[in-house]
């Protein structure tokens, strides 16, 4: 018998463990989705089970409809503070600065809305563009649940997108002002404007303007820079989809570290179910003997227990099974 102990060159060589399929369609880090490509079905899927996150182009929206809702997010921040608190406080909908929900600071301003009762203490021409993109960013999300229950195989069609269409739907939207932070850069430090953390939520879109700041963390844990554009959304797994999938969709943990000397502006739509929707896997996606990873839950439970956490918290640990 002739036994081999010497390694051939190419077995010698360090090996690079790719963290990413060589398939997906990338920009550096982050999944692309073009809504246009007959692909798109499938590129959405890769990309959720992959990271939970990506970059969505060629979606169809005027860029002037996100232009008018930023321009009135800068009027507001801009105005006196005692005019933003008008708005209420950010607990449980309003006006908030620095502190997020129990436990958290960020260098942050930021306006929290139920996405159908805009707040009346707005001024008109607010909640008009504020009505204008929620509409249009509700149903661009549906097209993506819908387009994601193409990809998975789901039928019907919305079986995702109508957990979004009830009239009691709990829909949010959110609009942040990080303003700069000279100190980071004089001090070399990373100044935290919103901690690392993952949506409760369904899904969430996000658009921001042209300022940096937006990480989102890898599989292999290591965090990356989201290259801003404007012209652009933002596509969020949360941690309620990753349960609808039984953890084949993952929540992608992100957070926003100030810029030095720019402002970021972002606007951020949360789509979840009505408070009463049973939160569990579809049985469709189920392999035979497959069982559900979490205990059973209505989103009212799972909202509940989760705004009573840290951000930095695995809150869907909490309802794991095992
Ligand atoms: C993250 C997603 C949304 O911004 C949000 C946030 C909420 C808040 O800012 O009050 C939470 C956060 C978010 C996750 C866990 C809890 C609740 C702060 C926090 C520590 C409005 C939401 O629904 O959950």
């Amino acid at each position: 018998m002739v036994v081999i102990t010497k390694l051939s060159a190419v077995e010698q060589l360090p090996i690079t463990k790719l963290h990413r399929p060589v398939s997906g369609n990338f920009a550096g880090d982050v999944p692309l989705v073009d809504l246009t490509s007959p692909a798109a079905a499938a590129q959405v899927v890769a990309a959720c089970e992959e990271l939970g996150f990506f970059k969505l182009t060629n979606h169809g929206i005027s860029f002037e409809l996100m232009d008018r809702l930023e321009c009135e997010a800068v009027k507001f921040f801009s105005l006196p503070i005692w005019k933003k608190d008008a708005a209420g406080s950010a607990a449980p909908f309003g006006y908030g600065s620095r502190k997020i929900g129990t436990w958290d600071f960020g260098w942050i301003e930021y306006l929290l809305m139920q996405a159908n009762s805009i707040n009346p203490s707005l001024s008109s021409s607010f909640r008009s563009a504020l009505s204008d993109y929620i509409s249009t960013i509700k149903n661009l999300s549906c097209e993506l649940l819908e387009l994601m229950a193409e990809g998975l195989g789901l039928q019907p069609r919305n079986i995702l997108s109508k957990l979004l269409m009830d009239e009691e739907s709990d829909l949010i939207i959110r609009l942040n002002h990080y303003p700069p932070c000279p100190s980071s850069q004089q001090r070399n430090i990373s100044v935290t404007g919103f901690g690392e953390h993952t949506d409760p939520q369904v899904i969430s879109i996000l658009r921001s303007n042209n300022t940096s700041g937006l990480q989102i963390s890898l599989r292999d844990g290591r965090w990356v820079p989201v290259p801003p554009d404007q012209s652009s959304f933002f596509v969020n797994v949360g941690d309620s989809l990753q349960v609808l999938t039984n953890g084949r969709f993952r929540s992608v943990k992100h957070r926003v570290l100030a810029n030095s000397v720019q402002s970021r502006l972002s606007m951020i739509f949360f789509g979840g179910p009505p408070l009463k929707e049973r939160v569990a896997p579809l049985p469709l996606l189920m392999e035979e003997g497959e069982e559900s990873l979490y205990r059973e839950f209505t989103w009212r439970e799972y909202k509940t227990t989760a705004y009573k956490t840290k951000l930095v918290d695995n809150r869907l640990g909490l309802f794991e099974k095992h």
